[in-house]
């Protein structure tokens, strides 16, 4: 920092996470914080009519007026008895976020806090969840590994700890080996042992072919599977076990597995499917075997966030209970706990309005029975955020009249992009909290400048890696914009002050009553402190010394404050070994936990489990559906009109949509392989580009079922021929003066999400961009 001017980023040394090292992007925040594009007032639409190259004719208004209007918009909605219809949506985020959209919207009185998880990476959550009870991510000890199988998962550039992984990758590379299963040849596939380019949407045959080598050649790990009761190895292709003869150790069902599912699964029958040939799926399976329990089986949202995902996740995820690699050193572990409090749900202070509109169905349809979004097992729990355009467009449960989003952008960021720019179209008040005019922003009717996430606002951050997770707190460090309006906390006090005034002061008692600072046991006074208190309240279990059960050990607020970050004490292996949260305690080949979820949700809709699979679009019959198995791939347009197969990927520089109107971005767009510099391209396998005759540079129409995009052809061996590739991020038109070709008119490029159906993986809830989408490529 020079003169309250932010001019350099690192790693914080105290984290034992990443400790100074860093990802790629943090430098790029740099330019999004002091981008001349940003927006710095608040702005309201002039121009009713709301459309892609239509001018809203957005007019700056002052803060209060903004505040005012939008509490003016929910008193409406309490005097016509409809809180229901307020909806608030979120996008990325802070653990402070459920201060305005899981808190604030319940005192409110409305069930609609919809979050983006199900565009995230909820399917990669389920996997974890019905084998062995945490509905979580995962984090790898690359330490002590001997082996790393990823289906999909390109550490050195993207998933969930960057800058831990390419610090670290590089010294576990002298100690182990790396195969990459991904249809593109990605960074980590140039860094590895071997690419092991499949079909797209077929993992699935590849991981249980390698879980039937496992079995028929022994390789499994017999001190956390178990072994036959006498020395005799009877899983031989094709013949059933008796289950009787098995004793499991810290797991369940593999027997059941074995007799459903695995003993036909052979590498012969897999080879054609997935397109990864016998002898190689031989060799992997006895290098697993080989190195097992040091080995780890990453996955992806690539092979999970599939119409068909879910039992993809499933059986690349029981590789690691066949290796037990699960909880183990050189493993697959979960999260260290980080104990953070909750904050007071708020439906302590909703009224008989409020309480009246939270009785409503949720906007997402979750819960329905083609919906079960079966988040940590229960039917509706999860969320569906791109249901939430077509719940507008088909008015069904019901129009939503306020919708607030921030830090989103589904306009941009989920498939199917076009519903939604209609969708908000239809909405009557829709109010948007950015630090730009996206795309999502234009097509609202009030835009509040955010302050950036990084640099000014409270914000908690919690995350894992090399064995520990942490705890880390943003603060409102630099003020370039003379704007510290926390999108999670100030916003909320704010329009609570301004209902109060209108004579509704629930939220603002709410705020006083449940937000005390915990040192002092002040009310705060403004949003400011609304901003500090609840954060110092969320995290005080690890700063407070009166509350301190794990990790790192502060003073008090101020110490951790200065420090910025707490971590969680060393991870200990095999504690949850026969421990597991699932219904058997035991890692689930045979999900008695999803058995339970879907029998529940079928008897709830007096259906059957195989109704419930039919009305998500699965074939599994019986008790398939509790294990593992292997489901064709749905195909998104006939192979005649759409003959090939479309990848998209995320790129190194990219912060999910938001890095684009960065010139460092669109500059240095080649640190993935086979990118070029300012560009947008589309990766094609030079023997499929001699066919469609094509030549490097070539301008080339990319079209599916759902629409057509315009980009650059870029001539490139590391795609499956059969397939092409884009990374996902370009294609604004609107964002700012570097993102767009031309800001309100031009995309730079095309984006994916304009091609991609809006498909869902019903059983988590996720939405779905990866598999078997067809696509033809036509020269422009
Ligand atoms: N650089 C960068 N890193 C990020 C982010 C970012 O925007 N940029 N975003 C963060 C966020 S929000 C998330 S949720 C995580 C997600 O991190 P991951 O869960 O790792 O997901 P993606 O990187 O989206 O995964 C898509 C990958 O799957 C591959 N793929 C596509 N289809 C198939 C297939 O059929 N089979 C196989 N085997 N692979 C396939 C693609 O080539 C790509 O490498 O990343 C985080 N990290
Ligand atoms: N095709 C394809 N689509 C994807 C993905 C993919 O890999 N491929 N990845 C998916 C994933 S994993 C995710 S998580 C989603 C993310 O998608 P979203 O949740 O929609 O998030 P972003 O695209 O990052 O958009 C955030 C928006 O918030 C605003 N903004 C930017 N900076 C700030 C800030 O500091 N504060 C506030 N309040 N607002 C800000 C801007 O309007 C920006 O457009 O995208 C998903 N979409
Ligand atoms: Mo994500």
């Amino acid at each position: 920092m020079l003169d309250g001017r932010a001019l350099h980023i690192r790693g914080n040394e105290h984290s034992k996470v990443h400790g100074k090292s860093s990802c790629p992007r943090q430098y790029l925040a740099l330019q999004e914080l002091y981008d001349a594009d940003r927006l710095k007032t608040p702005l309201l639409r002039t121009n009713p009519q709301k459309g892609r190259g239509i001018d809203p004719g957005f007019k700056p208004i002052s803060w209060p007026e903004a505040i005012n209007l939008i509490a003016d918009k929910l008193m409406e909605l309490r005097a016509n008895d409809e809180t229901h219809r307020y909806v608030a949506l979120r996008g990325r985020y802070s653990e402070l976020s459920d201060v305005l959209i899981k808190n604030f919207t319940a005192v409110l009185g409305s069930p609609n806090a919809i979050t983006h998880s199900s565009l995230c990476a909820e399917a990669d959550k389920f996997s974890s969840f019905f084998t062995e009870g945490d509905w979580g991510y995962r984090q790898y000890d690359i330490q002590d590994t001997r082996y790393i199988l990823s289906f999909g998962v390109d550490p050195l550039s993207a998933n969930r700890q960057v800058s831990y992984y390419s610090s670290a990758w590089g010294d576990m590379l002298d100690k182990a080996q790396v195969a990459i299963v991904d249809p593109r040849y990605s960074s980590s596939a140039a860094k590895a042992d071997e690419w092991l380019p499949v079909i797209p949407g077929q993992d699935g045959a590849l991981a249980l072919a390698l879980a039937h080598v496992i079995l028929t050649e022994g390789l499994w790990h017999k001190p956390f599977v178990g072994d036959f009761t006498d020395p005799e190895q009877r899983f031989v292709t094709g013949q059933p076990v008796s289950a009787e003869l098995f004793a499991e150790r810290h797991t369940h069902g593999l027997v059941q597995w074995w007799n459903l599912e695995l003993k036909d699964r052979t590498p012969e029958w897999a080879a054609p499917i997935c397109g990864i040939p016998v002898e190689k799926i031989r060799r992997l399976a006895h290098k697993l075997g080989d190195a097992a329990p040091r080995v780890q089986i990453w996955r992806s949202r690539g092979i999970q966030m599939q119409q068909r995902g879910a039992y993809i996740g499933l059986a690349c995820h029981a590789l690691n209970g066949l290796l037990g690699a699960v909880d183990s050193k050189g493993g697959v572990l979960q999260y260290n706990k980080t104990f953070l409090t909750d904050f007071a749900s708020g439906k302590e202070y909703a009224d008989e309005i409020a309480k009246h509109g939270l009785k409503k169905e949720k906007i997402d349809r979750v819960g329905r029975l083609e919906w079960p979004a079966l988040k940590k097992g229960e039917s509706g729990a999860g969320v569906m955020t791109n249901v939430v355009a077509d719940s507008i467009l088909e008015e069904d449960p019901y129009l939503p009249k306020v919708l607030l989003g921030y830090f989103n952008n589904f306009a941009f960021s989920a498939p199917g992009a076009g519903r939604w720019e209609k969708a908000l179209a239809k909405v009557p008040f829709v109010a948007h909290v950015s630090t730009h005019v996206s795309e999502f922003s234009w097509f609202s009717d009030l835009l509040l400048p955010a302050p950036h996430f990084m640099f000014e606002r409270w914000g908690i951050q919690s995350t894992s890696g090399n064995r520990h997770s942490q705890v880390s707190i943003t603060t409102p460090l630099v003020t370039s914009l003379g704007n510290d309006i926390g999108d999670e906390t100030g916003l909320p006090w704010l329009l609570a002050e301004a209902l109060a005034k209108r004579g509704y002061d629930a939220p603002l008692r709410y705020f006083q009553e449940q937000f005390k600072d915990p040192e002092t046991g002040k009310s705060p006074a403004n949003h400011a402190e609304l901003g500090l208190f609840a954060t110092k309240l969320m995290t005080q279990p690890l700063w407070d010394p009166a509350q301190y059960t794990n990790g790192d050990r502060f003073d008090g607020w101020e110490h951790f404050k200065k420090i910025g970050v707490w971590n969680s004490s060393p991870y200990s292996f095999e504690s949850r070994w026969s421990k597991m949260k699932t219904a058997t305690h035991k890692f689930e080949f045979y999900s008695e936990t999803l058995k339970v979820a879907l029998e529940t949700h079928a008897s709830k809709h007096g259906k059957s489990v195989n109704e419930v699979m039919n009305a998500c679009h699965y074939t599994a019959e019986g008790e398939l559906a509790y294990v593992p198995h292997y489901e064709p791939p749905f195909r998104f347009g006939d192979v005649e009109a759409y003959p090939m197969l479309f990848v998209d990927h995320k790129s190194r520089l990219n912060r999910e949509g938001r890095s684009a109107n960065t010139t460092w971005y669109q500059r240095n767009r080649d640190l993935d392989p086979g990118e070029k510099k300012n560009k947008d391209v589309v990766k094609i396998n030079p023997l499929d580009a001699k066919s469609l005759g094509l030549s490097e540079g070539d301008l080339v129409k990319l079209t599916t079922v759902q629409g057509s995009i315009t980009c650059e052809a870029t001539l490139f061996e590391g795609v499956r021929p059969g397939t092409v590739a884009k990374a996902f991020g370009q294609g604004h038109w609107a964002y700012g003066r570097t993102a767009a070709l031309e800001f309100g008119k031009l995309p730079r490029g095309g984006n994916n999400n304009d091609i991609l159906p809006p498909a869902h993986e019903h059983l988590s809830g996720s939405a779905a961009y990866y598999g078997a989408i067809g696509v033809r490529v036509e020269k422009v």
